[in-house]
């Protein structure tokens, strides 16, 4: 087999964010582009010989093409075995499982998670390492690095492998394995879940709908849910992966997931809304959890699954501990307590809690942006969130909203909401962030309302595996009632600048807790837009999403 070393210019602006590369179509196919970062991995994790890779994408436009470069890269750098989801298919939990099931040297995935697809939308590329997560700063730091001073890429002259037919095949030295890409995720869920009394729950009535999105989870939530818990034909909505996701936006909160929202916010008396709905993303890592007319924040559902973890046959021991990211709401935090297991706090990004995990420290780990997940793998993973919580269901048989209000009741409730602005231009964006930083110095002990600055700084994370640092990871403001408010620009948008505010508030007393949250949450929008001026800063009147 020829091996071809193609000369390319180095590219400037390949650094991976939150979660790897993200970046429009139209940039990837700019000759060499792929190609060049793909190389820069390779230089870098420098795999030693006999090493096996997965590779895997959410099934948007350009995975195909993608996978068929990066097979023959893989054969030019002398990897020994791929192993490839069929169709190029595997839902970024799948692949972590896979890497930690075969104990491969790591993955490449391929996915812009929640972020559009299509011919005009984004795509993307990340690393994992031999744990089945995202690599840590100092990988892709390096990778980094490297894409800036390649000169070179090499890859194998070979013909495009059937990604479609199961099965070993060989592309020179290099084997590659199409593997089925449900199989191995659906068998670790049934040993982490009560299958069979979420069966009975569904056999007595209870009634779902899952939206897939026209994402990667469809098959595998119609093998789950459908094929293995025995839920009718037709729970899963939009469950064909689609490589444009059927035009949306595969991101499951309130603004994007409308159709399930409808449905779950619909029905009357003769004719209810489902009892559970939940949506994933692009990828599949992410969740939103719904009851009939009702949301579960993110980082209320962790709390709610830290809480009853022992349901769970997979969590009947008990847990080691709870990761959340800095800007998630402290609920959790009032669980460790309880349970007397430590809590971290931890910057975004899924990657900060893989050292946590593999020292043992920690079994759950949530987000605020939709992720939850634990030690099973070391991605964040969207349907093993909904079997959680049907587990949760099957075993108490309240409804969403009465295992909520009970929670509260018990814990307080952190009232909780972000607001986006997304597509801003990013000099604005950073314009409001230095108008906020430059605040700080008089902040402390100052009063708006009921509410007086206890702190203000920008949070860092000393890793306390590893001793990393982190720095620059949102600007806090702390209330001397444990209320705060967070300023944070996003790391995984393609289009100019997101910025992201984060506003919590917490509530005791179950008499006030059934409040709508942008009602309670508004002395604390008011301060948040006098501080960082805004409003006329960036000419918006209101935020793009609200979660
Ligand atoms: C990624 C990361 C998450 C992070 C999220 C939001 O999620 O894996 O850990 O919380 O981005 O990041 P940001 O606020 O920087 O946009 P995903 O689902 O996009 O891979």
């Amino acid at each position: 087999m020829n091996i071809a070393t193609v000369i390319t210019t180095p590219f400037s602006d390949q650094k991976p964010g939150t979660s790897g590369l993200r970046k429009k179509v139209t940039v990837f196919r700019t000759p060499g582009y792929l190609e060049n970062f793909v190389q820069a991995v390779f230089d870098t994790i420098d795999a030693p010989p006999g090493s096996t890779l997965v590779l895997g994408g959410d099934g948007r436009y350009h995975n195909r093409e993608a996978i068929q470069v990066i097979l023959r890269m893989a054969a030019a750098a002398g990897i020994a075995k791929v192993l490839v989801g069929r169709g190029g298919i595997l839902s970024t939990p799948a692949a972590s499982r896979v890497i930690r099931k075969y104990g491969c040297f790591g993955g490449l995935i391929l996915s812009a998670s929640h972020n559009p697809g299509g011919p005009e939308g984004d795509f993307g590329i990340k690393y994992n390492t031999g744990n089945g997560g995202p690599a840590p700063e100092k990988i892709t730091d390096a990778i980094f690095a490297r894409s800036r001073e390649l000169t070179r890429y090499r890859i194998a002259d070979a013909p495009d492998l059937d990604l479609d037919r199961p099965g070993r095949h060989g592309l020179g030295d290099m084997v590659v394995e199409i593997i089925d890409p449900v199989a191995d995720y659906a068998e670790l869920m049934e040993s982490l879940f009560d299958f069979a009394a979420i069966r009975t729950l569904i056999g007595s009535g209870f009634r779902l709908c899952f939206d897939a999105m026209h994402a990667v989870t469809g098959p595998y939530a119609r093998e789950i849910i459908e094929a293995r818990l025995g839920a009718p034909a037709g729970t899963v909505i939009n469950g064909v992966p689609l490589e444009d996701f059927g035009g949306g936006h595969p991101d499951p909160n309130l603004t994007y997931a409308d159709q399930l929202v409808a449905i779950m916010y619909g029905g009357d008396d003769a004719n209810p809304a489902p009892d559970f709905g939940a949506a994933s993303d692009g990828d599949g890592d992410r969740n939103m959890i719904l009851g009939r007319h009702f949301f579960v924040t993110p980082s209320d559902s962790l709390a709610i699954i830290a809480a009853n973890a022992a349901l769970a046959p997979g969590y009947a021991d008990g847990i080691a501990g709870i990761a959340r990211s800095m800007p998630t709401s402290a609920a959790a935090d009032r669980v460790a307590e309880k349970l007397g297991v430590p809590c971290y706090e931890t910057p975004t990004g899924w990657k900060f809690f893989g050292n946590l995990m593999d020292a043992g420290k920690v079994t759950l780990c949530g987000e605020e942006s939709f992720g939850t997940g634990s030690s099973h793998v070391r991605e964040k993973d969207g349907l093993w969130a909904v079997l959680f919580w049907l587990n949760i269901l099957a075993n108490s048989r309240l409804s969403v909203a009465e295992i909520v209000h009970r929670h509260w009741a018990g814990y307080g409730r952190n009232v909780y909401s972000r607001h986006d602005y997304e597509a801003l231009p990013s000099d604005v964006a950073a314009g409001v962030m230095a108008q906020v930083r430059g605040r700080f110095a008089d902040l402390p002990g100052q009063r708006f309302g009921d509410y007086r600055v206890k702190f203000c700084d920008d949070f860092s994370y000393t890793d306390p595996i590893d001793g990393s640092l982190s720095t620059g990871q949102g600007l806090r403001i702390g209330f001397e009632d444990g209320s705060r408010i967070v300023f944070r620009l996003s790391g995984t948008g393609t289009e100019g600048a997101t910025l992201r505010i984060y506003l919590e508030a917490f509530e005791p007393d179950p008499a006030r807790q059934r409040v709508d949250a942008q009602q309670a949450l508004a002395p604390l929008i008011a301060i948040a837009d006098q501080l960082s001026e805004l409003k006329q800063r960036t000419g918006r009147e209101r935020p793009t999403v609200i979660t």
